[in-house]
């Protein structure tokens, strides 16, 4: 009936708890910062903004709310694959327990700032089977590893929808894929920041940030 079509929600994911939002929040905004000031982005500027001025990264990036990795987006049933995922039976059986995120790297590009998941094998058994192939913007992405696309958006740029942060995210690890080893520019306390051109900018964490984390979902 009409109730049980109501009853898929707009995504399934896990939420961060907030104590560690807050961590997050404050380890990336210093990342940005950073960022912000070294010669190496100064001098790649023009492939971030398309301009040669200055931006300020804090300001460039809307904040994005609750932090999430979405495993399913839904759109409340309307999207492909939504209610066969909602009956898995590691859905119903994981639904309000805790997992511990792996937070494994932080990446900017002129569209988005995200986290990179890595998830464990227990956590690839909620990761939808076609998560990676539906980005049809890169279809290369289809051979990447299940789980590839996991993330968390930290912030996208203004009229940029948060679907993007999980294509950006894509987008470089195709390019690592295709053997390209981008330019490794520094060495920063957080970890080795790597340029793959047109703007994208990845820093993999020395240690990732071990995120608790709620499997559950979002109405809105
Ligand atoms: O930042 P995100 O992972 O990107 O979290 C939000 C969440 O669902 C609610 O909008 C993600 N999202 C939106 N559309 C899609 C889509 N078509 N495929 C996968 N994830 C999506 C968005």
């Amino acid at each position: 009936g009409s109730l049980e079509e109501v009853a898929l929600p707009f995504y399934f994911g896990w939420f961060l708890l907030s104590s560690i939002q807050d961590k997050i929040k404050c380890t990336s905004m210093d990342f940005l910062k950073t960022l912000d000031t070294l010669e190496a982005f100064k001098k790649h500027l023009i492939d971030f903004s398309g301009k040669a001025e200055e931006v300020d990264l804090e300001q460039y990036f809307q904040p994005t709310g609750i932090l999430h990795c979405t495993t399913k987006f839904c759109n409340y049933g309307k999207a492909e694959g939504a209610k066969d995922y909602a009956e898995k039976q590691a859905v119903k059986d994981s639904y309000g327990s805790i997992f511990d995120l792996s937070l494994s790297a932080l990446f900017v590009t002129p569209r988005t700032f995200g986290a990179r998941v890595s998830l464990t094998e227990e956590q690839l058994q909620l990761w939808p089977a076609d998560a990676e192939k539906q980005a049809e913007s890169v279809p290369a992405a289809a051979s990447l590893p299940l789980g590839s696309r996991a993330h968390v958006t930290l912030g996208c740029a203004e009229g940029v929808e948060h679907v993007q942060t999980g294509v950006d995210l894509l987008e470089i690890l195709t390019l690592q894929q295709e053997g390209q080893q981008g330019e490794q520019v520094e060495e920063m306390e957080l970890g080795t920041l790597t340029y793959y051109g047109t703007g994208k900018w990845l820093l993999n964490l020395r240690e990732p940030i071990s995120a608790p984390a709620c499997f559950s979902s979002f109405y809105g």
